[in-house]
């Protein structure tokens, strides 16, 4: 996984030259999202703790927290050099070009006065407007099928297991379907979460189609009348073409059992991968229509900050966040507690 680090180190450092090189010449234009996403039915009821996002994102709060502060102090007076402070602190904590202008060009047109401590609640506010609204999760209809999708470990099996074990106590009834047909052992390491959590469990032989298990799991979903139905896919390389044509077919023929499903694609980040996954966002978005996020091993990365730039590129809803390896590490995401989080001292 180090290549994965040193390329994200790469990518910052070159979004911070690029920023740098940038200066006096204007601000970049805000890109247009690449899809919407419409308001879904209310809440499913899976409250994001009280302790909010401050212990997952506390590597990330470390570093930008302490160059937030060297700028947002009482005895400093705003000027040129603040703004570009807080310009770099935002890009190597993975926000991204694009969203750090956004973001600091609506905190300018408000900032009144000389005092920078103000500025600190100001980008709180417009940090939080960045997120696209109608983030809840669907209760509806029954199976509500969910697809799971990613790139190679990213953390698509394990948080299928946290999942099914949140619904599982909430007294819902899930099904698991093992479309990751590609290794024997992906079946058996999800064989054995569904178990835990007491969910049904559909799978094919090695090497089965992907499709033709999805299909089976939709209808047994069905006839046994579950409230869930999860489909764990194999981990794809975005720009793998025929990979993602073997998804968008998984998603084909789950329709042939329900029309309007899966009801909901949910996209594995790896939040370590920071501004990388924003390209990864990006493919799979546009080829398989994603409706939320969920953003894996937060708990131990410094580049938190590359979720709000996702967000506000995408307009996707980040659903869950993956906060360690055990069955509880997985919370709601919640904006305002993620940026004060991100933000606040
Ligand atoms: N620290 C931490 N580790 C995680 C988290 N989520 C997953 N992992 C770890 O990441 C590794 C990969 O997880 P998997 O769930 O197998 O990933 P996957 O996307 O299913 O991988 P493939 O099926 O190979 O594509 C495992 O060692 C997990 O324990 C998280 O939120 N925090
Ligand atoms: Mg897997």
């Amino acid at each position: 996984m180090e290549w994965i680090g040193l390329i994200g180190v790469s990518v910052a450092a070159l979004a911070v030259g690029w920023v740098l090189a940038r200066r006096g010449r204007g601000s970049a234009s805000a890109e247009a999202p690449v899809i919407r996403v419409e308001p879904l039915a209310p809440s499913i009821g899976m409250a994001a703790p009280a302790s909010g996002f401050n212990r997952p994102l506390e590597k990330t709060r470390s570093s930008l927290a302490a160059k937030l502060s060297q700028f947002l102090r009482s005895d400093r007076q705003l000027d040129q050099a603040v703004w570009e402070g807080l310009e770099e602190a935002l890009l190597t904590s993975d926000v991204g070009v694009s969203t750090t202008q956004r973001l600091l060009g609506a905190v300018k047109g408000r900032a009144t006065g000389q005092d920078t401590t103000a500025l600190r609640s100001l980008l709180v506010d417009e940090a939080i407007k960045l997120f696209p609204s109608g983030r809840t999760f669907p209760i509806e209809p029954r199976p509500l099928v969910i697809s799971i999708v990613g790139v190679n470990g990213a953390g698509k099996t394990t948080t299928i297991g946290k999942l099914c074990a949140r619904f599982s106590r909430e007294g819902k009834n899930v099904l698991v379907g093992a479309a990751d047909t590609f290794r024997a052992a992906a079946t058996e390491q999800l064989k054995v979460w569904a178990q835990r959590a007491g969910a049904d469990f559909v799978s094919g032989r090695e090497g089965a189609d992907p499709a033709a298990v999805a299909f089976d799991s939709v209808s047994a979903g069905k006839a046994r009348g579950k409230d869930v139905v999860i489909i764990d896919t194999a981990g794809r390389l975005h720009t793998k073409e025929n990979l993602m044509e073997e998804l968008k077919k998984v998603h084909r023929v789950i329709k042939k059992v329900m029309p309007e499903a899966p009801h909901e694609v949910l996209l594995v980040l790896d939040g370590t991968t920071g501004q990388n996954a924003l390209a990864q966002a990006r493919q799979f978005s546009s080829d398989l229509g994603v409706t939320g996020l969920i953003v894996t091993k937060l708990d131990g990365t410094a580049k938190g900050g590359a979720v709000l730039g996702i967000c506000s590129e995408l307009a996707v809803p980040v659903r869950f966040v993956g906060v360690g390896e055990k069955s509880e590490d997985l919370i709601d995401f919640n904006d305002r507690q993620y940026v004060e989080a991100l933000l606040e001292a």
